[in-house]
């Protein structure tokens, strides 16, 4: 069995670029594959959409595999090797998660691992952000990465590449790094190749557990997750699209209130709406001057759909994030 992890700071690309990866390597390895997705909070999101995608999917939530999940994420490893004997596991982290400490709990597995490949991407944009927000995060995570990615590369001027590159490079010079925008499929072919190579290479020896690694709580300051599932209720019923940008409204309710309210920086805001006639929608947010980027459709005529919602933003308080969500998601179901 191989592991590919696929890690990085919340919503730099993990779950588009791991869809890419898994379609290319059933299709061109004949390999049969499994992913563990691991989000914060009590509701995922991204497992969701990988199944819609056809993919084997287990899911570890609340809380991150780098610390609080680590025997699972090994369970869930043994579960599978017993129970389906997949060539190939993709485990996406956390994006708090510090691949380093994944990779320390993957030594820990009493399963025999080939290959265990960590990907780590560096979102181009927030890249300075991110950056400010935990140093250690990003050393850490340039220092255990096998390849390095700077992804969504379509959002910033390429003349600005070489400079973050150089930022890696001054962590660790030695690490591959690729540039990646799977928005214009740019340099995805490469990372194809690169784990395909990657993967060909005769088998690693283990490498030992370093129990000095730092734990997320402390290179992540003023962390504030939040996670909700409830069913909107629309008094008059609406067009899909209508319903959608109702939705999309009121996440952007929610991201005005969290600039005003003193918010740091948004890591990610997540919803997946669904409707009874199997609708399907989902919405994401990284950056307060973005509208959410969408996906998916809801039915021709909606009456009423569920939500379910995963936030992670830094530097509010949990009871007020939690009170903003509520106000900006009720005027849904009532009647203005
Ligand atoms: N512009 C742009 N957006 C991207 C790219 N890759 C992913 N995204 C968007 O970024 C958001 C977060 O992506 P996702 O794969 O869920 O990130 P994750 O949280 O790291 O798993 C989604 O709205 C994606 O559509 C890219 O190359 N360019
Ligand atoms: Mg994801």
């Amino acid at each position: 069995m191989d592991l590919v992890v696929i890690a990085g700071f919340l919503g730099s690309g993990k779950t588009t670029l791991l869809l890419r990866l898994a379609k290319h390597l059933s299709a061109s390895g004949n390999r049969k594959i499994a992913v563990i997705e691991n989000e914060v909070g009590k509701i995922g999101i991204d497992d969701e959409t990988l199944r819609e995608e056809g993919l084997n999917v287990r899911e570890l939530y609340s809380g991150c595999i780098c610390c609080s999940l680590r025997v699972n994420l090994v369970t869930t490893l043994l579960e599978l090797e017993r129970t389906q004997q997949p060539d190939l596991v993709i485990v996406e982290p956390s994006g708090v998660a510090g691949p380093g400490q994944v990779a320390d709990t993957l030594t820990g597995y009493g399963g025999h691992i080939n290959h265990t490949i960590i990907t780590v991407l560096f979102d181009a944009k927030r890249f300075k952000a991110i950056q400010d927000l935990s140093f250690p995060l990003m050393t850490g995570s340039v220092e255990s990465a096998d390849l390095a990615v700077l992804s969504k590369i379509d959002l910033v001027d390429p003349e600005a590449l070489p400079a973050l590159d150089e930022r890696i490079r001054s962590i660790r010079d030695d690490v591959p790094i690729l540039h990646i925008s799977t928005e214009r499929d740019e340099g995805v072919e490469d990372f194809l190749c690169k784990i395909e190579t990657l993967l060909s290479a005769p088998d690693e020896p283990p490498t030992p557990i370093d129990e000095s690694t730092t734990a997320v709580r402390d290179v992540l300051p003023g962390a504030v997750a939040h996670a909700e599932s409830r069913t909107i209720r629309f008094p008059t019923a609406h067009s899909g699209a209508d319903a959608a940008n109702r939705i999309a409204q009121a996440l952007d309710v929610i991201v005005k209130r969290l600039h005003v309210g003193g918010c740091r920086m948004i890591g990610h805001i997540k919803a997946i709406v669904r409707d009874p006639k199997g609708g399907y929608l989902v919405l994401n947010i990284t950056e307060f001057d973005t509208p959410a980027q969408t996906r998916g459709n809801l039915a021709q005529r909606v009456e009423e759909a569920s939500i379910r919602l995963n936030l992670i933003v830094f530097g509010v308080d949990r009871e007020d994030l939690a009170r903003w969500v509520d106000e900006a998601l009720m005027p849904l179901s009532s009647a203005t």
